[in-house]
C-alpha cells in the first residue's frame, strides 16, 4: 500500500514553486493563479472525451482523469498549478451510496439519506485503496506527465456540503431535507458528519502519498449555514480532516503539505475569527468568494493564513476590456491587503465561458498581481 511504497515514487523536479511559496505566506513577486473547475465543460477538448466517456467512468479510469487535469495545463502556460480531475462525490460512492452525473442536473443520488435509520446503508469500515485507488493512481501518473510544470493539487468534498449531496439526493435551491436533520437529528448529523470526515481524511492522505503536492477541501454549501450551525456541526469534521490528514503524514515521515478551506458563503466575521490561525485549524489558506474584499478580510483575520481568491466568475464574460479593469481593480485591492495571495476565481469557471476570454483573465491577473 502507498503507507510503505510513497517514499519509493520518483518524481521529475518542481519547476515552478509559486504555489507553494505563496501558501507558506510569503508576498511573491506575482500571485501563482489557478481556477477551480479549470479543467471542464468549457474546454472542447473536454468535451471531445466526455462524447465517447460518461463522467464517473472519466473519473475512474486514470489515463483518461490524468488526460484531462493536463488539458488546461497544456493550453494555459500561465496556470501556476493543476487540480486532479475527480469529484466530491466520489466519497459518499466509496461509503456505498449510488451516485449518478446527469447532463442536465448534475450529481443525482437516487436514494439519499431520509432518516438516521438509512446509516443501515452506509459501509462500515471505507477502505479508500479499494474504494478509490485509481484516484491515487490517477495523482501519480498525472504528478509524472506534469513533468514539474507546475505542483498538482489534491482535494476532496467537506463533509456538510457531502452530507447535503447525501441527505438531498442531489443539488438543492432550499436544502430544506439537508438542513431539517441538523434540527431534527443533530447528533445522528454530527454523527454522519464525522463519518464523512474520517474518509475524506483518509482519502487526502492517500492523494498526498500518490504525489499531492497541496490539498483542498471544497465546502461549498457552508454559506447556507448559520454561522452558529457553521461552528456547531461544519467545523469540528473539518478539523478532524486536517488534524487527521497532519497526523497520519507525521507518523508516516511525511513532511506535510499545506492545506487549503474553501468554504462558499462562510463569511461572518465570527466564522473568520475561528479559521484565523493555521497552528490550531491545520488549514494554511482560506478561499474567499467574490462577495468579500481582501483587505477588509485581511483586516479580520490577520496575516498567520494566507488568502485565495476571489474575482467574481463571471468576470469571464465582461469581455476583453471589462476583465482587464476588473482583474486591475480587484489586484490593487489584494496587494493593499499583503501576505500570502493565491489568485483564484471566487467559485468554479462556468460552462459558457470562451477559452480565449480564460486565456486573457490569466494574462491580466500575471501584470496585475505583480509587486514592484
Ligand atoms: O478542474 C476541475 O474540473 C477539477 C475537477 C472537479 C472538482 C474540483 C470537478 C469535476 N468537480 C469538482 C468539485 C466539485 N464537484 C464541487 C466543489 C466545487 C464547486 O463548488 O464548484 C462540487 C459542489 C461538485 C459537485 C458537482 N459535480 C456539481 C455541482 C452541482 C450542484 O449541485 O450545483 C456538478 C455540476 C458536478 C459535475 C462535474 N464535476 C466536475 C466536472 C468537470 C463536472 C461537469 C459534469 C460533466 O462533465 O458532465
Amino acid at each position: 500500500s502507498l503507507a510503505s511504497t510513497w517514499k519509493e515514487i520518483e518524481f521529475p523536479p518542481l519547476k515552478n514553486d509559486l504555489l507553494l511559496r505563496a501558501a507558506k505566506g510569503e508576498e511573491t513577486e506575482r500571485a501563482p493563479v489557478w481556477v477551480m473547475r479549470q479543467a471542464g465543460r468549457y474546454l472542447p477538448e473536454f468535451m471531445e472525451v466526455r462524447k465517447s466517456h460518461s463522467f464517473f467512468e472519466c473519473c475512474q479510469t486514470p489515463s483518461i482523469a490524468s488526460a484531462l487535469t493536463l488539458q488546461p495545463i497544456d493550453r494555459y502556460p500561465r496556470l501556476d498549478a493543476s487540480i486532479i480531475f475527480c469529484d466530491i462525490l466520489v466519497v459518499p460512492q466509496a461509503m456505498g451510496l449510488e451516485v449518478l452525473m446527469e447532463p442536465s442536473r448534475g450529481p443525482v443520488l437516487p436514494n439519499p439519506l431520509v432518516t438516521p435509520a438509512d446509516f443501515s446503508r452506509l459501509r462500515e469500515d471505507v477502505d479508500v485503496q479499494k474504494e478509490l485507488g485509481y484516484l491515487f493512481e490517477a495523482i501519480t501518473m498525472t504528478r509524472k506527465g506534469l513533468a514539474g510544470r507546475v505542483p498538482l493539487i489534491g482535494f476532496c468534498g467537506a463533509p456538510w456540503t457531502l452530507m447535503a449531496y447525501m441527505c438531498e439526493g442531489g443539488g438543492s435551491k432550499t436544502f430544506e431535507k439537508s438542513k431539517s436533520w441538523l434540527y431534527k437529528y443533530p447528533e445522528e448529523s454530527k454523527a454522519l458528519l464525522l463519518r464523512v470526515a474520517d474518509v475524506c481524511a483518509d482519502l487526502l492522505v492517500g492523494q498526498v502519498l500518490a504525489g499531492a503536492q497541496m490539498l483542498q477541501v471544497f465546502d461549498s454549501w457552508a454559506g447556507e449555514l448559520t454561522p452558529y450551525q457553521f461552528k456547531t456541526f461544519a467545523l469540528p469534521p473539518l478539523l478532524h480532516i486536517s488534524h487527521k490528514v497532519r497526523h497520519v503524514l507525521k507518523t508516516l515521515g511525511h513532511p506535510g503539505v499545506a492545506i487549503t478551506l474553501f468554504a462558499k458563503g462562510a463569511n461572518a466575521p465570527s466564522t473568520y475569527a475561528l479559521l484565523a490561525d493555521p497552528a490550531v485549524t491545520g488549514y494554511d489558506n482560506l478561499g474567499l468568494d467574490w462577495t468579500v474584499d481582501p483587505v477588509e478580510v485581511r483586516e479580520l483575520v490577520g496575516k498567520k493564513v494566507n488568502l485565495q481568491g476571489n474575482f467574481d466568475p463571471t468576470v469571464l464574460y465582461g469581455g476583453k476590456e471589462g476583465i482587464e479593469q476588473e482583474i486591475k481593480r480587484a489586484s490593487e485591492r489584494w496587494l493593499k491587503a499583503g501576505g500570502g495571495w493565491i489568485a483564484n476565481l471566487g467559485h468554479g469557471i462556468t460552462p459558457n465561458v470562451k477559452p480565449e476570454d480564460m486565456g486573457w483573465f490569466l494574462e491580466c491577473v500575471h501584470k496585475y498581481s505583480a509587486r514592484s
